[in-house]
């Protein structure tokens, strides 16, 4: 009985250290946060980075590190209806219907080089709504 006791105590130990050394670290995880904001004049349509090294650019190149957290909110600005897609990573946001909304994508680029980033609603793609994403070498 005692040895019962006993082993079940060792368990329950165990169990719990294996419960704390099992708990990832995500503190250090670095996030890249990038805002772009949608424009329309005439028969363009296309995207323009908003803050940091990117601000007023038109569809600006987005810089990021691999295996970094990438998180990318796209703010409507001309009431038009947009989204943004990465289709390369299988990505595609919620729209964005109205001036002033948000949506927010966050993804883990795992893969290194350049990719398109667009929006494909009502032929924007084609109407200059598209940039790249250049992914670097970890
Ligand atoms: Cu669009």
């Amino acid at each position: 009985m005692k040895l019962k006791i006993a082993f079940f105590v060792i368990l329950s130990v165990l169990s719990t250290l294996t419960t704390v050394s099992a708990t990832p670290s995500s503190k250090d995880r670095p996030i890249t946060h990038i805002t772009l904001r949608t424009e329309s004049e005439g028969d363009r349509r296309y995207f323009v980075g908003v803050g940091g090294t990117i601000d007023g650019k038109v569809n600006p190149r987005l810089f990021v590190k691999a295996w970094d957290v990438v998180e990318i909110t796209l703010i409507n600005n001309d009431g038009l209806k947009h989204h943004i897609g990465l289709p390369d990573f299988f990505i595609t946001s919620h729209e964005v219907v109205e001036k002033g909304a948000k949506t927010t994508v966050t993804f883990v680029p795992f893969k290194d080089g350049g990719f398109p980033y667009n929006c494909i609603l009502e032929n924007h793609k084609e109407m200059g709504m598209k940039g790249e994403l250049i992914i670097l070498h970890k």
